[in-house]
């Protein structure tokens, strides 16, 4: 290549010559004079023969343009970027994809669709707590199909319109209710009623009745309606239209006389779909059911299971026969409240119409003059007469600013003749407390979440709880509502008492803070263990628990006097509530294990159940000869409850259970 290279070149310079050419190239510089060779020649000659003067000022002129390259270069840029910014800066997009510009711009490509990004940034309504997951799985509906029930008799949904006293008092502003950490939003409540009663509209499950699919019954509550059958046979047979079955010697007990058990049971059979022997207990209640009896009730007792009973039962069939008893139950229990203070005497002579206090005092019971409201409230809004609310809201603003509550807690006992609470000093969340603070929060609920008195006294309330009450068992470290008697701490439970884990759970479904939802599933683990850590797998009626270890010792201790067991609902309602916010199927599986228990302990072979005094003894539990009307009325209805996964089989935002498990529906606006 050097050869040709040579003939066809000028004479070659050294440094030059060492060029490398390839044999192409080697033709094209002979062949053309514009070769990228012979231009590189001629430049880099021409460059030599420069001066370095003049190769400086080329050098600089180079250097200047690539700066001024360079900054071209960014300002090409800047409308690109000014675009995106435009799009950012405008309003529309702003109200399309609120958020969106506070996100880094520098990131964001070239305008786009607003809501592509909007998944990405959550909405700002913060103080909605968060939504359990769905519980519902299987086809909704069961309490509908299941009713297999008679057409309503008479359709109660005519409205009639007249004030209410309590609702006078509506206050219709929607700010955001607060009390110490508990926040409801205000969207959540419904709006507060008008002041106009209604007769009820048709319950929502009524209505929608006819639509629904029906849901298969799953075999555990096929098991629970095999219980009721069981139970309803012995009943039936024995104690028919009497207060309570006593299934061994096959006999029956009065306390009021008045087919307690078959009221307390109407609308459980309603509920598990048992429509002829609801149709017969109807009869019953058309035909036998007097109150024109000369006969001592107690109020709480029978407002509860007799008035609340005949009420749910109205709601669910609509059939206005039992609104027409419920009229007649209420207003023959009216004259409790003709005291000097206004806080009802505990018993009343419904035939006569006089009412009185025990014999040997003149109190009455806090939790008794305090769990009645649901159900007359209930009725004034049904009869559009104000009177029934108007007595008992009365003493709930009483009792709202006694003196003598404890951080909330309240003694056990009233006066009717002063209105002061008697017996200080002496606080639990069992017996004769115990439903208080569960229907403050259920008022609360009833009357759409607006009477503020009410929530700020729960809320108190279960600040008190945790303040004086709670303590941890050994050796399991179990969570337990203890008693306060005079500054000393007792650490004794009732069974009673697991009525709380569920209207902790009602209450955080509702809006309260989620902090009483963890204690709630705290507290259902150790009622469950109030069964588990027992020789029958049933709980006693009252636990005595461990605070020290000791050896060989569970958490739960029993005390003779205490180891019997009535067939009591509390755990079982507290595992539905739980079952129905959560979903978590422990709390069937436990719910399950104590059916399966109550049906080897307290199954009587002829027919019902019965209370046992010896929970400790699986050879011989002793049974007591008595089926309480609750377990009807409650236990075998919160298991069924429990077993369904249809949140729709009375949904707890409608309905509001009264403390007999007697749903009532929650007020809805006009
Ligand atoms: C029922 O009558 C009610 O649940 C009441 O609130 C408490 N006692 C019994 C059930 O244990």
């Amino acid at each position: 290549g050097a050869a040709m290279y040579s003939a066809a070149a000028p004479p070659p310079r050294r440094d030059f010559i060492s060029v490398t050419l390839s044999p192409e190239e080697a033709v094209g510089a002979g062949g053309y004079n514009n070769s990228k060779a012979w231009r590189r020649r001629s430049c880099w000659r021409k460059w030599k023969q420069l001066s370095r003067l003049q190769r400086s000022v080329i050098l600089f002129l180079f250097a200047f343009l690539a700066v001024c390259a360079v900054i071209s270069y960014t300002s090409i840029g800047d409308p690109w970027k000014s675009l995106t910014n435009k799009a950012l800066d405008d309003p529309r997009a702003e109200a399309e994809a609120p958020g969106l510009k506070l996100a880094n711009p520098a990131v964001l490509p070239a305008p786009q669709k607003a809501d592509a990004n909007l998944g990405d940034y959550p909405k700002l309504s913060p103080q909605k707590p968060p939504k359990p997951p769905p519980v519902r799985r299987g086809p909704s509906n069961l309490q509908i199909r299941s009713l297999r029930r008679p057409k309503p008799r008479q359709n109660p949904s005519r409205a009639v319109e007249v004030p209410v006293q309590a609702n006078k008092e509506e206050k219709t502003e929607k700010s955001v209710i607060s009390w110490r950490g508990a926040v409801i939003e205000p969207d959540q409540s419904t709006e507060p009623p008008s002041n106009k009663v209604k007769e009820p509209e048709k319950p929502s499950s009524v209505e929608s009745e006819d639509q629904k699919e029906p849901v298969p019954l799953n075999d555990r509550q096929m098991a629970v309606i095999e219980a009721f059958r069981h139970a309803w046979k012995g009943y039936k047979e024995f104690a028919w239209g009497h207060d309570e079955l006593k299934p061994l010697s096959k006999s029956y007990s009065e306390w009021f006389g008045l087919g307690l058990t078959l009221i307390d049971a109407l609308d459980t059979m309603w509920i598990l779909g048992l429509k002829e022997e609801f149709e017969e207990a109807r009869k019953w209640v058309e035909n036998d059911l007097v109150f024109d009896k000369n006969v001592d009730v107690n109020l709480f007792e029978s407002t509860i299971r007799i008035l609340g009973g005949l009420l749910s039962t109205y709601h669910l069939s609509g059939d206005s026969l039992f609104l027409e008893k419920a009229k007649d139950i209420g207003n023959r229990l009216m004259p409790a409240f003709k005291t000097p203070s206004k806080i009802p005497y505990s018993d009343v002579n419904i035939g006569r119409g006089t009412a009185h206090p025990p014999r040997w005092t003149s109190d009455s019971t806090v939790a008794e003059v305090t769990s009645i409201q649901l159900e007359f409230r209930e009725l004034s809004r049904l009869t559009g007469d104000e009177k029934f609310q108007k007595a008992v809201d009365e003493v709930m603003k009483q009792v709202h600013t006694l003196s003598g509550k404890n951080d909330g807690l309240v003694p056990m006992f009233i006066n009717t003749n002063s209105g002061q609470f008697t017996h200080l000093g002496v606080y639990t969340l069992g017996a004769r407390a115990d439903s208080y603070y569960e229907y403050l929060l259920k008022q609360w609920i009833q009357g759409g979440k607006k009477e503020n008195e009410l929530l700020e006294d729960y809320m108190r309330a279960i600040e008190g709880v945790k303040k004086h009450l709670l303590q941890r068992s050994q050796p399991k470290q179990l969570i337990f509502v203890g008693e306060l008697a005079h500054g000393h701490f007792s650490a004794k439970m009732d069974h009673l008492v697991c009525f709380l884990p569920g209207t902790l759970a009602l209450g955080a479904h509702n809006g309260l803070t989620a902090d009483h939802m963890k204690l709630a599933e705290a507290l259902i683990e150790t009622c469950y263990q109030m069964y588990a850590q027992v020789e029958t797998g049933l709980s006693p009626e009252i636990v005595h628990f461990n605070l020290h270890t000791q050896k060989g010792h569970k958490d739960v201790e029993i005390k003779p006097a205490d180891r019997h067991n009535l067939l009591r609902p509390e755990t079982v309602e507290s595992l539905f509530y739980m079952y129905r916010f959560t979903g978590d199927k422990k709390y069937q599986d436990w719910g399950w294990e104590i059916l399966q228990n109550f049906n080897k302990y307290t199954r009587v072979p002829t027919g019902g159940y019965t209370s046992i005094n010896n929970v400790q003894n699986p050879r011989n539990p002793e049974p007591r000869d008595k089926m309480e009307s609750f377990f009807l009325g409650e236990t075998l209805k919160y298991m069924f409850l429990l077993f369904s996964d249809d949140v729709d089989l009375i949904n707890l935002d409608k309905y509001v259970f009264n403390t007999e498990a007697h749903p009532l529906p929650i007020w809805v606006p006009a």
